[in-house]
């Protein structure tokens, strides 16, 4: 089992959902198996305020743009620890909470990150990502260089725990911990618009283990996304995009 899941941890096949193996099982089920169950706390909303408050929502939602400039403005930390006690609130397979938010806001520490990925960004921009990709990407005049990094006043690494381990030193099993991990992070996104803040969706490609290692994360740990968390720059551009309307993301039956 042992080589396999650090296979899965280079793998971003998004595949690592934990597969039992002989040496992995345990009779002994992961949540107490007398776990009560109570009534659900749930209050019912009139057919108008559904619509109208659905309707709020997607307005809200619809402002919400991936920022590449950010100001230093500090963040008041409370702010921060609200967005990521609204992701901890996602839904996860078996209730494993496979998910580890690790803040940065020390300016050693965001210099530090910044290096690694420049370093690697550069490799993926003049090698690794090939004509088709960057041509792709060109209209949004992105590059390896990421001055977010030390700009914005807080950085949000998310990683993604692929097992973890029971009270008795087993492995637990952490199912469908991309899907789990990928529904947290789009609640910390509409937490982070909520709260009146920007952030960006970035994916470095390629620094996963020298990111892990500088945070001293544990290898059942692997890097999904880091989000850099403030204010936008002054003046900050954006890329004037359009959303697919309705009809072109649904289909009803
Ligand atoms: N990770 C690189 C490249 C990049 C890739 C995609 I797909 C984007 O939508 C944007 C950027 C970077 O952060 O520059």
């Amino acid at each position: 089992a042992k080589k396999s899941d650090d296979l899965r941890q280079e793998d971003n096949s998004g595949s690592s959902d934990s597969e039992p193996s002989k040496e992995e099982d345990d009779t002994s089920p992961a949540l107490p198996e007398n776990l009560r169950h109570i009534p659900l706390n749930f209050e019912e909303l009139s057919k108008e305020e559904a619509v109208l408050k659905s309707n709020q929502f997607y307005e809200l939602m619809n402002k919400r743009r991936t920022v590449r400039h950010f100001s230093s403005k500090p963040v008041p930390k409370e702010v921060i620890y609200n967005i990521i006690k609204t992701a901890g609130t996602a839904p996860s397979g078996a209730h494993t909470q496979p998910w580890t938010y690790v803040v940065v806001s020390s300016p050693e520490m965001k210099q530090n990150i910044r290096e690694i990925i420049e370093d690697e960004e550069e490799i993926n921009y003049k090698k690794r990502m090939g004509k088709v990709w960057t041509t792709d990407l060109k209209p949004l005049k992105t590059n390896w260089i990421k001055e977010y990094l030390t700009d914005a006043p807080y950085l949000i690494l998310i990683f993604k725990q692929v097992y973890s381990y029971r009270e008795n030193g087993k492995k637990k099993l952490h199912y469908y911990n991309e899907q789990s991990v990928s529904i947290s992070a789009g609640i910390l996104l509409a937490a982070i618009h909520y709260a009146g803040l920007v952030s960006l969706t970035s994916t470095p490609l390629n620094c996963g283990p020298a990111l892990r290692n500088l945070l001293g994360r544990p290898s059942n740990e692997k890097l999904t996304l880091l989000l850099p968390v403030g204010y936008p720059a002054e003046n900050c551009l954006v890329p004037d995009l359009q959303r697919k309307p309705l009809d072109e993301i649904m289909i009803e039956f």
